[in-house]
């Protein structure tokens, strides 16, 4: 048995629009057909996913009657049954339509947000009906060019009677639905509100309803703004908020390139899987695993599901790495040697006689600072371990 073949225990997930991409950018027309929502979940199902993903109109087209969006989902419910598929997270699509060209819930006309909120309740309606248990909001259109047009303070404003507006509708309705904001730093706008997951955590904070809000941190997103994907997802990690997340790959300094998870700095993956999977024992997280990217441009079908494999496989790969490397008696030992547990009791929660204690160490910084700490051995290891060259 192939030991990296995925199966629905791994809570794989795929957006309709990822391995759906025609793979039509600013320069170029699609070089794909454009497979069914049937098509991919077949597919999908055949290859080991737990299921997908989707926005509203990945599934029902604009403006559709409510006679052809009811038989559309009937459809796509039946197909869901048979493949034991499921949907994960599902969201509103409020960037494609001209109509969102100012920004959806922070357009200056109130008449666009007011589509925009009209559009959203139909969505979160479609996402409760088909199972998900997460909606994502990725203000993709919510930015600006010219700073002149509104002030970002307002924007915020919006964007928060917004988010409130839809927790109360969930509640109201009774729904178990949690809501996860997705930060992007620009692309399609010049600038993005939110730009990034810590933006966004602090925004949370903020709301009505905090408890029904997180974030769905994207590894593409959190690169293109030079920071650490690693640190981004471990401080929504510890704060409780990794309600979603999208996995897939990019390189510094470029447009966003949803590439195949794994296939840039696969040590920052190695370090993200190992985070994500607990291995080094910290808690592991439990939602499903979304690959939100999509095959190359170059690619014809046989080429996107083979992009599709490589994500599934590439995961599994580095969490087989990560549990192998944190089970290394050398990788314990010189992560031990770092910690004076004796010590640990005193650093956290103040009283008087702890910093009577504290003042009284007997600490001096030239003898601590003479110590070196092995950070280039357990690198070293770290890239044995990720190149199998150590097991
Ligand atoms: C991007 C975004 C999108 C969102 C998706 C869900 O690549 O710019 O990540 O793919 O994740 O639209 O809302
Ligand atoms: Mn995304
Ligand atoms: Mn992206």
């Amino acid at each position: 048995m192939d030991h990296y073949q995925p199966d629905k225990t791994d809570l794989f997930t795929f957006g309709l629009w990822t391995v759906g991409n025609v793979g039509r950018d600013p320069f170029g027309e699609a070089v794909r057909r454009r497979l069914t929502p049937s098509e991919i979940v077949q597919k999908l199902a055949q290859l080991g996913a737990y299921g997908v993903n989707l926005h509203d109109n990945d599934l029902v087209p604009i403006g559709a009657p409510l006679k052809e969006r009811d038989r559309i989902v009937a459809e796509f419910r039946a197909v869901l049954d048979e493949t034991g598929m499921k949907v994960a997270m599902a969201s509103s699509n409020l960037f494609f339509h001209p109509v969102f060209k100012d920004g959806a819930f922070t357009a200056n006309d109130p008449k666009v947000r007011a589509f925009a909120f009209q559009k959203t309740l139909a969505a979160i309606d479609l996402a409760v009906e088909l199972g998900a248990a997460t909606f994502v909001f990725w203000g993709g259109r919510e930015g600006a060019e010219t700073d002149a047009c509104r002030d970002p303070r307002e924007a915020l404003k919006r964007l928060r009677a917004a988010v409130d507006f839809f927790c109360e509708y969930a509640l109201e309705q009774r729904y178990p639905l949690r809501f996860a904001l997705e930060a992007k730093p620009n692309e399609p706008r010049g600038d993005i509100y939110l730009a990034t997951t810590g933006h966004m955590l602090h925004f949370i904070e903020t709301l009505a309803h905090p408890e029904m809000v997180g974030v769905n941190p994207e590894v593409a997103h959190e690169t293109m703004a030079g920071l650490s994907f690693v640190h981004a997802v471990a401080q929504a990690m510890e704060a409780g908020k990794l309600f979603h997340v999208d996995l897939n790959a990019q390189r510094i300094g470029r447009f966003d390139q949803d590439l195949r998870f794994g296939s840039e700095d696969l040590k920052q993956a190695f370090l993200l899987v190992r985070l994500l999977e607990g291995t080094a024992g910290g808690e592991r997280y439990s939602g499903p695993r979304h690959f939100d990217a999509h095959a190359y441009r170059t690619e014809d079908e046989a080429g996107v599901w083979e992009f599709a494999r490589g994500c599934m496989r590439t995961y599994k790969m580095l969490a087989e790495r990560a549990r192998a490397f944190d089970a290394d008696p050398e990788v314990r030992g010189l992560l031990a040697e770092q910690l004076d547990p004796a010590l640990e009791p005193l650093l956290s929660g103040y009283t008087r006689e702890k910093a009577g204690r504290l003042r009284a160490l007997a600490l001096d910084p030239d003898e601590l600072s003479a110590r070196g700490l092995c950070y280039e051995r357990l690198d070293q290891l770290l890239v044995e371990f990720l190149l199998g060259v150590r097991s």
